[in-house]
């Protein structure tokens, strides 16, 4: 088999993977594909829940066609006795010629010992096919696996004098399939954030409303250091159903994210007239989570701990800033359209003039009337 071979059907098993990103949570979404004489005879990818993994169900649809063939896998085949038995051991009993793998596992579980299990059974292994295309699918699970926390993406819509929005007013900036977009991304993370600010004034409800993936939506968390967030709102009543989480955290501390709290609004503030304490509780007893962190490093953490691998940052701008200042962004994704703000605009802190320093350009694409500029963290 050719190395356009190899890459044509780890390009095929890559595209499998981004099938079920968001929805396999805390597993890696990995993708098999099975090939005997030139001939796909099994794919499948991890399952929704992380298990089974994505080699027995390939292995499975392949049948006695296993024996002597080629599979491609995304991630190195697991060498552990985790919930369920190692998929390395599967593919040595199914009798397979070879193994073509783009990214070994960082998983300190398998890391090499998958690969050397394979070798040691005699079967030809191959590794880096596509390496730097998986690494993009897997970013989410590589980040938490070796830096402990998500894989930040970082949305922003911008008008063209770089505004995020008017204060005191909601504006569209961005066209209806920017929506659509941002929504088919929002069901590929595992988690949402939007500050307070961005709670109150848009009382937006964060969950993914496409034709076919509405349970697909994200865990929504909001920074709400005074839990302010109104009982009325749609984040809150909506609550049941997907879950949502306040955040407080101190000010102060060098690292904290200075709120400035939701003074500046005036969303419906049912729980307005209680203290803190009683809005606390009042938001607990509508089934909202509280969490506390230290810092925004702290509550990566803690959600990577809870199998948080992708964290969309939805809004506003002091989020946005907090988030580019202490350096936690990923991957920007920036929606520019051609209106204009004007005065009493809210500043973006990332334009296409003003993009942090490390930060590469990846995609560059009309999106409707808009514009979608990608730009990635250089590794
Ligand atoms: C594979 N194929 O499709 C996936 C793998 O908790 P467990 O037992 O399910 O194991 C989780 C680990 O398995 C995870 O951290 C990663 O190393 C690997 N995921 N491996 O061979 C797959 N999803
Ligand atoms: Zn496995």
């Amino acid at each position: 088999m050719s190395r356009a071979d190899d890459e044509g059907f780890m390009g095929q098993a890559i595209a499998l993977s981004l099938t079920h990103l968001g929805q396999t949570s805390t597993n890696p979404s990995v993708g098999c594909i099975v090939v005997k004489d030139g001939e796909v005879v099994g794919r499948a990818v991890t399952a929704i829940g992380g298990r089974p993994h994505a080699e027995p169900q390939a292995l499975a649809e392949a049948g006695e066609k296993a024996r002597g063939a080629t599979v491609y896998v995304t991630l190195e085949p697991c060498s552990h006795f985790g919930r369920t038995p190692p998929c390395a051991d599967a593919l040595i009993v199914a009798g397979v010629a070879r193994v073509v793998v783009a990214l070994s596992d960082p998983d300190t579980r398998v890391s090499g010992r998958g690969l050397k299990r394979l070798e040691d059974a005699g079967i030809l292994v191959e590794t880096g096919v596509l390496k730097a295309e998986a690494a993009r699918a897997l970013a989410g699970y590589l980040s938490r696996q070796t830096k402990g926390r998500p894989y930040v993406i970082l949305k922003l819509a911008v008008s063209a004098d770089g505004m995020l929005g008017r204060r005191g007013t909601e504006i569209a900036i961005t066209g209806p399939e920017v929506k659509a977009e941002v929504h088919r991304l929002r069901a590929k993370s595992d988690a949402i954030l939007v500050g307070s600010g961005t709670a109150l004034a848009d009382d937006p409800e964060l969950t993914v409303r496409l034709a076919g993936l509405e349970d697909r939506s994200p865990f929504r968390i909001v920074l709400d250091r005074d839990f302010g967030l109104s009982l009325t709102s749609k984040l809150v009543r909506s609550a049941s159903g997907v879950p949502v989480a306040v955040v407080s955290i101190p000010s102060g501390g060098a690292l904290a994210w200075q709120v400035s709290g939701p003074s500046e609004h005036t969303a419906v503030e049912d729980t307005a007239n209680l203290d803190r304490a009683a809005r606390r509780l009042a938001l607990e007893a509508a089934g909202v989570e509280v969490m506390e962190a230290l810092d925004l490093r702290d509550l990566l953490h803690q959600l990577a701990v809870r199998g948080v691998s992708t964290l969309m940052v939805e809004g506003g701008a002091q989020v946005a800033a907090a988030f580019r200042n202490l350096d936690l962004v990923d991957r920007i994704d920036l929606y520019t359209a051609d209106m204009e703000i004007g005065a009493g605009g809210i500043e973006s802190p990332v334009t296409p003039a003003d993009i942090p320093h490390g930060f590469a350009l990846v995609d560059d694409r009309p999106v409707g009337k808009d514009r979608l500029r990608q730009y990635e963290r250089a590794l």
